[in-house]
């Protein structure tokens, strides 16, 4: 893996500080108090169309229509005949995200009065995704992650790789599973409206290249952080809290019929949706819970400020402290091992199950992720 085993020392010649080599991931190390975390700021939203072309609007936000408790929604409905999907295998690393960071420049070095031009007065650029797994990574025993690093114009820019044990599992999926991740669109659909007084189109096509997305600012102890998410849908009541707090997260999930599968949705299901929706501020998920059939039998709304009292009952339980910790213990390291600013050199960070989180060094490499155009434009 390692391309240039001696990067680090020519790097730090001359510097005398020692570099971390490592990271523990293990949970009890992280139990302590809640780090600060401020609360995100919306700084700006883009879409991605049907062909998925960038556009630096809302045209993409969908409005939430209440289902009831009990709908009935067949999520299996359109699987054959009106469904295009994404192709998975396009890597778009933070593609989008830098568009709409050199479309929304100005704006962000207005804020932060920052002097040299590819200075964004950031620390971190990333999905939000790419949070969400390192939130869990303390209680994660099945799949590991990698995470490129690159510096360049004093931000660290984080952009995942994917493992050969992803790729392996996403080139072999079972008929099943490709048709329940369909599942989770459909239901969207079921839900969502494109005007703020229109109804569902429970007979149009879903595209899974359409997103919506929020940008947010915010702080996690002294590591500033500018990230994006998908957006599911917001309030349609015009009189809702402004962005990220009117935004609603859609999930379906297997319904749940026996104590043990109580447990494990709250072990498992619910420390994923906490912690994607808790990072960019969104209050509330709202889940179809379905049956083997893909018929959703029952809907139910989930407060994130509320899950940690859910959980609370439960043995041995995910602590959000830790998630956070975690994070931001993460992020020091990554500062302490990242000093050149380069965009050419990336810092692969890799972690699996019960083991620590290490690097590897790579120079002009197929990891490179910030594109020419990105660091062409922000020379400017
Ligand atoms: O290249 C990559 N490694 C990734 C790119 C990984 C994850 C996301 N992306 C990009 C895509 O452009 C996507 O539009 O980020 C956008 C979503 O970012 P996110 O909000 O940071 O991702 P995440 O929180 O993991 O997922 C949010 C939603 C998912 O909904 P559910 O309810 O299943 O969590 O985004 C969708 C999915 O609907 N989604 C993706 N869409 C496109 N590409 C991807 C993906 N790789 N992963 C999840
Ligand atoms: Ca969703």
């Amino acid at each position: 893996f390692n391309e240039d085993p001696f990067t680090q020392k020519r790097l730090r010649a001359g510097d005398e500080t020692p570099v971390p080599r490592s990271l523990s991931a293990r949970a009890q190390l992280y139990e302590r108090v809640f780090p600060q975390y401020r609360q995100p700021v919306e700084v700006g939203v883009f879409s991605l169309d049907s062909e998925r072309a960038f556009f630096n609007d809302s045209r993409q936000l969908r409005y939430y229509v209440d289902p009831g408790n009990k709908p009935n929604f067949n999520l299996r409905d359109g699987y054959r005949d009106r469904f295009i999907k994404r192709d998975d295998g396009v890597k778009e690393r933070l593609d989008h995200l830098l568009r709409w960071i050199v479309a929304n420049r100005a704006k962000l070095r207005s804020t932060h009065a920052s002097s040299s031009p590819c200075t964004l007065g950031v620390d971190f650029v990333t999905w939000r995704g790419h949070l969400t797994k390192l939130l869990t990574t303390p209680y994660e025993t099945q799949e590991g992650w990698l995470l490129a690093v690159s510096k360049f114009g004093g931000t660290l820019y984080v952009s995942e790789v994917e493992t050969e044990v992803a790729r392996v599992n996403r080139e072999n999926r079972t008929e099943r599973h490709e048709e329940m991740m369909y599942w989770g669109y459909k239901f969207e659909q079921y839900i969502c409206a494109d005007d703020a007084n229109g109804v569902p189109d429970r007979g149009g096509v879903v595209n899974t290249n359409e997103a919506f997305c929020t940008v947010v600012q915010t702080r996690l102890a002294e590591h500033k952080l500018l990230f994006s998410g998908e957006v599911d849908c917001r309030d349609k009541d015009p009189r809702a809290p402004p962005a990220p707090a009117c935004y609603v997260e859609l999930k379906t999930s297997a319904e749940i019929c026996t104590p043990k599968q109580r447990s494990n949705f709250h072990r498992y299901k619910l420390l994923k949706w906490w912690a994607q929706s808790f990072l960019p501020g969104v209050p509330r998920v709202v889940a179809g819970f379905r049956d083997h059939d893909g018929v959703v039998v029952s809907v139910e709304t989930f407060h994130i400020s509320k899950i940690s009292q859910l959980i609370k009952n439960e043995y041995n339980c995910w602590k959000p402290t830790v998630c956070m910790n975690f994070c931001s213990d993460f992020l020091s390291f990554v500062k302490s091992v990242v000093k050149e600013d380069n965009p050419r050199l990336v810092y692969l960070f890799a972690w699996e199950p019960h083991r620590d989180v290490t690097y590897t060094v790579h120079r002009d490499s197929q990891y490179t992720f910030l594109p020419d155009w990105y660091i062409k434009e922000m020379a400017i």
